[in-house]
């Protein structure tokens, strides 16, 4: 039975890949590096530097630890300055309806994401007291797909990770869940995840999941 819900935030919350993508794009231009839409989509739930090192595929250059450390800095600090134009707008459809009829249900809620911005987003979007429990980026050493991010909001939850689903739409997201004994619900890109237990394009889909 599931007693407890865990959703990632960017692409299943909000949208923030344009914001990334943005921010990334600066960076990747000052440095003259080839950064383009496809290489973006590659950076789904992947943390920060493990995002620099895959655009820096791509790069002319060897960069140092601390050249490196720089670039995501500089990138951090303008996808933090284009994160103020965020509002509860940005919401992605029927999350608010889908939060609400958990709660009315008795399912604890919680956010695994692998932003250390995840904070400053839920501020921004006017959810910062809405979830029972929240890891994210700041808790963990090891990003998805690795299960921390999972296994720490169960673990705050005080939740038997077995009893946990968790909603993804990065694929290694689905691996970070299944990888955590969790069941996985794939909206988006990760519908075509291997290890999936549920695909949907619609998130109150899940509803029916609960139910069963
Ligand atoms: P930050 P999620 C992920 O969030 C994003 O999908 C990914 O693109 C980003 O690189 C990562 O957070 C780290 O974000 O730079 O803010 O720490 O999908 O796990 O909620
Ligand atoms: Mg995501």
């Amino acid at each position: 039975m599931v007693k407890a819900v865990i959703f990632d935030l960017d692409g299943v919350i909000v949208s923030t890949d344009r914001l990334h993508y943005e921010a990334w794009k600066k960076m990747a231009d000052k440095e003259h590096i080839p950064f383009n839409e496809q290489i973006n989509h590659r950076l789904r739930g992947v943390s920060r530097m493990a995002s620099l090192d895959i655009i820096l595929e791509h790069a002319q250059k060897t960069y140092t630890k601390e050249e490196k450390q720089a670039l995501a800095t500089y990138k951090n600090n303008v996808y933090v300055s284009l994160l103020k134009q965020l509002n509860e707008k940005a919401i992605l459809p029927h999350v608010l309806e889908v939060i609400n009829t958990l709660k009315q249900k008795g399912i604890q809620i919680a956010i695994g994401s692998s932003s250390k911005n995840t904070p400053t987003i839920l501020k921004q979007i006017g959810l910062d007291q809405t979830f029972d429990a929240v890891a994210d980026g700041n808790d963990i050493t090891h990003s998805k797909p690795h299960p921390e991010v999972f296994l720490k909001a169960a673990e705050k939850l005080d939740i038997d990770p077995l009893s946990c689903l968790v909603i993804e739409d990065a694929i290694s997201g689905i691996q970070a869940a299944k990888a955590a004994g969790m069941k996985a619900f794939g909206v988006g890109d990760a519908k075509h995840a291997e290890l999936i237990d549920y695909a949907a394009d619609d998130l109150r889909d899940i509803l029916h999941v609960i139910d069963q």
